[in-house]
């Protein structure tokens, strides 16, 4: 039997429950895991909050703020899915009590940020995750297996769509989403942030961008009251939307690659459409979130007369991941990936070693997120610099 690691969660909204099901379920789905979490404690803003959520998603103990929590003594591991404005405090002081961190994406409000975070965890040696957890769809895995062997030879284009309408509403209240001062941007960091992830992950870094930054609804009611997802019930008086609604922008990959994408809450008929395309010189490899379990090929040297894109049902036991699950053809869903997540985190903190997406990483995409809202502001291309 594996070891134990206590973990404490700062945040106990729609990310809160969905971490919870990573922890929850883990050794469950992979015993062979090398370390398996205890939910010891969940804070949040408010104890009743907190203890609401201890009982739903059953941790053991509930308390209020995150100050206190990040000291426990009987804590080791502590996780943050708190809005982004806190992510840094809660990740320094969590780091500085040397606690390893898991946080949210993206990781922090700014470059500056991360890399006050970055000395933390590296003058404290403490194990460090970023959660895009999008790497960790079995067919997302797949295609970085498919590329590494050369299915697509050199990547010339990548193609990327992250598309939700839930904000469409212009009644559709303020929630921190659409605060500034809490989240850092809108669109661009809560979704841009996922499909810049993938292509550094897939495609390789990015050298520079051009970017466009829109706000269709300025004015929104305030928020009364969250009713739980990305749900909220407005309130009577007016307020400014301080974030993006949409951002797209052009991109030049160091490797001579060129890329598209475009973050958008006002997609109609789109709830989750995380989506990309890599052509290459030999093939091409396509994904579509709402329909994870698949990856599309294809291949430019299949015979002439016979060329097409085949669809791979990615739930075979040889497939990533899935020989946690359940026989061939039983498909997965979206908690999944955070499973499997945490299956990397457990398995890097017993290892003593950060696993990739870690702050390198989150600090990559915030650096690319930085530089595409510079662009928007000049109107110029712009040089990634981290
Ligand atoms: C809301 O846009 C949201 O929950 C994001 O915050 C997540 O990161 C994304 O995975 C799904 O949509």
């Amino acid at each position: 039997m594996a070891d134990k690691i206590n973990v404490g969660m700062v945040g106990a909204a729609f990310m809160g429950k969905a971490h919870s099901v990573g922890y929850r379920d883990v050794a469950f789905a992979f015993p062979d895991v090398k370390l398996v979490p205890v939910m010891k404690e969940i804070a949040a803003a408010t104890i009743e909050e907190a203890e609401s959520a201890r009982q739903v998603l059953g941790w053991e103990r509930a308390s209020e703020g995150w100050e206190k929590i990040v000291q426990a003594p009987d804590i080791q591991l502590i996780d943050v899915c708190t809005g982004n404005n806190l992510h840094k405090d809660i990740a320094v002081a969590a780091a500085r009590a040397g606690k390893h961190v898991f946080c949210e994406k993206p990781m922090a409000m700014n470059v500056a940020e991360c890399k006050e975070m970055i000395k933390a965890v590296e003058e404290t040696g403490v194990v460090h995750m970023i959660n895009f957890n999008y790497r960790r769809v079995p067919a997302v895995e797949l295609a970085k297996q498919m590329i590494e062997e050369g299915a697509i030879g050199t990547p010339y284009h990548w193609r990327a769509v992250y598309l939700q309408d839930w904000i469409m509403d212009p009644k559709f209240p303020l929630v921190w989403r659409l605060k500034k001062e809490l989240a850092g941007s809108g669109a661009h960091g809560d979704l841009n942030a996922h499909i810049i992830d993938l292509a550094h992950y897939l495609v390789g870094d990015i050298d520079s961008v051009c970017g466009l930054m829109k706000t269709f609804i300025k004015q929104r009611p305030e928020l009364a009251a969250t009713t739980g997802g990305l749900g909220a019930k407005a309130g009577e008086t007016m307020g400014e939307v301080t974030v993006d609604d949409a951002t797209l922008f052009l991109a030049k990959f160091a490797n001579g690659a060129v890329g598209t994408f475009e973050a958008t809450r006002f997609a109609g008929g789109n709830r989750n459409g995380n989506r990309f395309e890599i052509n290459g010189s030999e093939g091409s490899i396509r994904f579509n979130l709402e329909r994870l379990n698949e990856l599309e090929y294809f291949d430019r040297r299949d015979k002439e007369g016979r060329q097409g894109w085949k669809t791979i049902l990615v739930t075979d036991p040889v497939h990533p991941y899935m020989k946690g699950w359940w026989p061939a053809g039983h498909i997965i869903g979206w908690q999944h990936t955070f499973v499997h997540q945490i299956y990397n985190l457990m398995n890097g903190i017993a290892d003593k070693k950060s696993p990739a997406p870690n702050f390198y990483d989150g600090l990559k995409c915030q650096a690319v997120l930085e530089a595409v809202e510079k662009s928007a502001e000049t109107g110029q291309w712009v040089k990634v610099e981290v």
